[in-house]
């Protein structure tokens, strides 16, 4: 019997590594912005959206940081009503596993939030440390949208920290946050007259590091694999995993996953990637995750048509990896990638 629905049957087989890097032809008209807001456009130079204001002391019976978030002025509107609902998210880098986030403010384009968040540190390691600071909209059923984000390179900058110093900084426009994640290299290739579809994931680069390990507290890693997801209609058929690689930010796979997709259902279908950080006790983290397909944004969507456009060539990028944050698309996964749109210098070629 010739049954219809899609038998979406996968396989990971290894891959020569000079297949799996043959370069796909590179079309650099396709990555240009299609549709963002015209203020987010270029990040050269960089545009100011509002200042944002903050407060800084060190604590030295506790050993901590402590940033005080006073308000800020005058950010953009990024909902229909003209309005934003402000919040902020901190870290205080390269820790990243640490973070705080203010309460978010409704409808305001100048918050006040006198909220204060103490970060655990050696006052000798401050010299290391960067102040991350980004600056969201809330939206109740959508992804929330990032404003723009403040770095503070130098937190003696202004006093020695003995005492609360007030800092006003300018909030530079990004759609993306800068705390980065890493990268993930793979590329796509489909025979339509077979209906197979081939994900190798070649290598990451700049990972997150997860595990915060070593004598001295120096050693920070980890140990990524990359986790793929077949989803149809918001519904995951189908996953598969590459090996593990330990204590590294740059793996290297070359491993393919195959699906078995025929021409007609290409449409319906798209692919989640996670990089995930194997944990020998305790859950596995997401360091990071990215989208390809019909229905995601930015160079996820471009990849996937020009796969469709080259049928039988494998095409390869870079994509950036988006932090995973909570949606209704997935109840399975209660996951969903939320991809930038990418801007032509923020891609790197092959
Ligand atoms: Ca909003
Ligand atoms: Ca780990």
């Amino acid at each position: 019997m010739n049954v219809t629905s899609v038998d979406f049957t996968m396989d990971t087989l290894p891959v020569r590594q000079s297949s799996a890097v043959s370069i796909g032809r590179i079309k650099p008209e396709l990555y240009k912005q299609k549709s963002v807001d015209s203020e987010d456009g270029n990040k050269e130079p960089v545009e100011t959206c509002g200042k944002l204001s903050f407060a800084l002391k060190y604590d030295y019976e506790e050993q901590a940081l402590v940033v005080r978030i006073l308000k800020a002025l005058d950010l953009p509107a990024k909902d229909f009503t003209g309005t934003s609902d402000p919040y902020v998210k901190i870290y205080l880098l390269p820790e990243r596993k640490k973070k705080f986030q203010t309460r978010v403010h409704r409808k305001t384009l100048n918050p006040t939030f006198d909220e204060v968040f103490s970060f655990p540190v050696e006052y000798d390691q401050l010299c290391n440390r960067k102040l991350h600071f980004s600056v969201y909209d809330f939206d109740r059923f959508t992804s929330h949208d990032m404003i723009g984000e403040v770095v503070v390179d130098n937190l003696f900058e202004l006093s020695d920290l003995s005492r609360e110093a007030v800092v006003w900084k300018d909030i530079l426009a990004s759609t993306t946050e800068s705390v980065d994640l890493g990268e993930i290299m793979y590329s796509l290739c489909y025979l339509p007259t077979a209906g197979r579809m081939t994900l190798t994931v070649i290598k990451c680069r700049n990972l997150k590091a997860m595990d915060i390990t070593g004598a001295s507290g120096a050693f920070a890693s980890s140990d990524p694999y990359v986790k793929v997801s077949l989803i149809c209609d918001g519904r995951r058929l189908k996953k598969r995993k590459t090996t593990t690689k330990k204590g590294t930010l740059n793996p290297v796979y070359n491993e393919a996953i195959i699906f078995d997709i025929p021409p007609e259902n290409v449409e319906q279908v798209s692919l989640s990637i996670m990089v995930m950080d194997y944990d020998r006790v305790g859950h596995n983290e997401v360091i990071g995750v990215c989208r390809t397909g019909p229905d995601a944004e930015g160079l996820g969507r471009d990849h996937w048509n020009e796969m469709l456009a080259y049928p039988r060539k494998p095409i390869t990028h870079w994509h950036a990896l988006c932090e995973l944050v909570n949606s209704i698309i997935l109840p399975e996964d209660n996951m969903q990638c939320r991809c930038p749109v990418y801007t032509q210098m923020s891609l790197s070629y092959l």
